[in-house]
């Protein structure tokens, strides 16, 4: 079962599986995906000007699944097999089809995501997230203005974000001064095709 990490949030918003598997095996799975995923670290234009995002990022999945973040369009990498092994666990367990995954590798502390909410349209309802290696927080705060709060997420836990949480709610990862350890976090995602015109 999920734990609920907020209270203000249903679970089948928000939940935390604090350790889906042991230290051992998410370290291992972490040096692993360090070593065999092709990372990038594309720019982002912000008022005008590219900046390489704050971190290091590889998107992989069925051909098929294109998407676009901040204007940006990104055609998934072939699976890595352990991916897809998680993929196929995480799309029985949640009933969903999972059909890529964006990695995201911080390479210490300074490496962080900005606020934002992932709601493109092509973007199925609901992102299961694996954490590996540095524990960190990811910070959530309400689309309309309200108090934040955090959520810890340690090496080998699984949060679910579901159904109606990227409409309501923003969140981003802080960066954090004193983190010397690189963590590297699986976004399970369903990427659909967009009936453009007809
Ligand atoms: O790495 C994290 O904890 C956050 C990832 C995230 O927000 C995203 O991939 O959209």
């Amino acid at each position: 079962m999920g734990l609920s990490v907020q209270q203000r949030l249903p679970p089948d918003q928000l939940a935390l599986w604090p350790a889906v598997m042991t230290a051992g095996e998410a370290q291992a799975l972490f040096e692993q995906l360090l070593l065999e995923l092709r990372w990038t670290q594309p720019e982002l234009t912000v008022f005008g000007k590219s900046h390489p995002i704050p971190r290091r990022q590889s998107w992989v999945g069925d051909p098929e699944a294109h998407y676009t973040y901040s204007s940006q369009a990104f055609s998934p990498g072939p699976w890595h097999p352990l991916l897809k092994d998680l993929a196929v666990q995480l799309s029985g367990f949640f009933g969903q089809p999972f059909n890529s995954v964006l990695a995201n590798h911080y390479r210490d502390g300074q490496d962080h995501m900005g606020w934002h909410s992932d709601d493109e349209p092509e973007l199925g309802p609901v992102i299961a997230m694996l954490s590996l290696g540095a524990e960190r927080e990811l910070a959530f705060r309400p689309r309309g203005g309200g108090p934040s709060f955090k959520v810890s997420l340690p090496s080998g836990s699984l949060l679910l974000m579901g159904p109606g949480l990227q409409q309501q709610w923003q969140h981003g990862l802080p960066s954090r001064a004193k983190v010397a350890d690189g963590r590297i976090s699986l976004t399970f995602r369903q990427v659909r095709a967009l009936n453009i015109g007809h």
